[in-house]
């Protein structure tokens, strides 16, 4: 019967997968999930995907998704929400300018050290500027990105985000930014992401199944 369900290669606190678990999960699909150790990746799913990161999903019928918008897609896909499907172009800039100039600030910001070019907060600084200032606003307006439905984009953005928190907790709680704290508290006390922040052990070959 465990043949049957997708086996997701996962890794706890790593954004791209927490954006996949909270898709697959809304979407009701029940899988095998597969904690992997980064420093030390499973044979197994490196098979799958020589690129080696998470996640990574294996579907049933033999494919393959090594992406995490991939696989947020082809779960929300099998749901029945046309809400959730929801992926106008302004949500799909939002996502990209995540994945992409935010995310590296974000990890400067994290990764600052005596031996890079700027101190941490210069980091932030830009970070604010390019992405989280203008969340704030979007979210003073309406309760979610996009307006008055949570969509894609606050799904597949808000694990970014929470790591962005994450990094100095007590700036973040201080900054001016009520709209996305409060909207950062809503997701990340929400069932549905308790809910798939399990702490689980490294898998190893032959362990018993851990469903999602
Ligand atoms: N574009 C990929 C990025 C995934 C990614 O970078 N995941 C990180 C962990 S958060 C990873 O697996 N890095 C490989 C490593 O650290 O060895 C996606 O969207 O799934």
């Amino acid at each position: 019967m465990n043949s049957t369900l997708p086996v997701l290669y996962s890794f706890r606190r790593c954004p791209y997968a927490i954006r996949a678990r909270l898709a697959l999960k809304l979407a009701g699909i029940a899988l095998e999930v597969r904690e992997v150790t980064l420093r030390d990746k499973p044979a197994a799913m490196l098979a799958l995907s020589p690129k080696g990161t998470v996640p990574v999903l294996q579907l049933p019928d033999g494919r393959v998704l090594e992406q995490s918008l991939d696989i947020m897609h082809w779960a929300l896909g099998q749901a029945d929400s046309e809400i959730w499907r929801m992926d106008d172009a302004t949500g799909q800039a939002l996502i990209a300018l995540n994945d992409g100039a935010f995310k590296g600030l974000l990890d400067d910001y994290k990764y600052a050290n005596p031996q890079s070019t700027h101190p941490a907060g210069h980091y932030r600084d830009e970070a604010v500027d390019l992405f989280i200032a203008p969340l704030n606003q979007r979210l003073s307006q309406t309760p979610y990105f996009l307006g008055e439905a949570a969509a894609l984009a606050d799904l597949a953005i808000v694990p970014f985000i929470r790591q962005f928190a994450g990094v100095n907790p007590g700036w973040f709680l201080a900054a001016p930014f009520p709209a996305l704290r409060r909207w950062l508290d809503a997701w990340t006390h929400s069932a549905l992401f308790v809910s798939i922040m399990p702490r689980l052990d490294p898998w190893q070959p032959g362990d018993p199944p851990t469903l999602l």
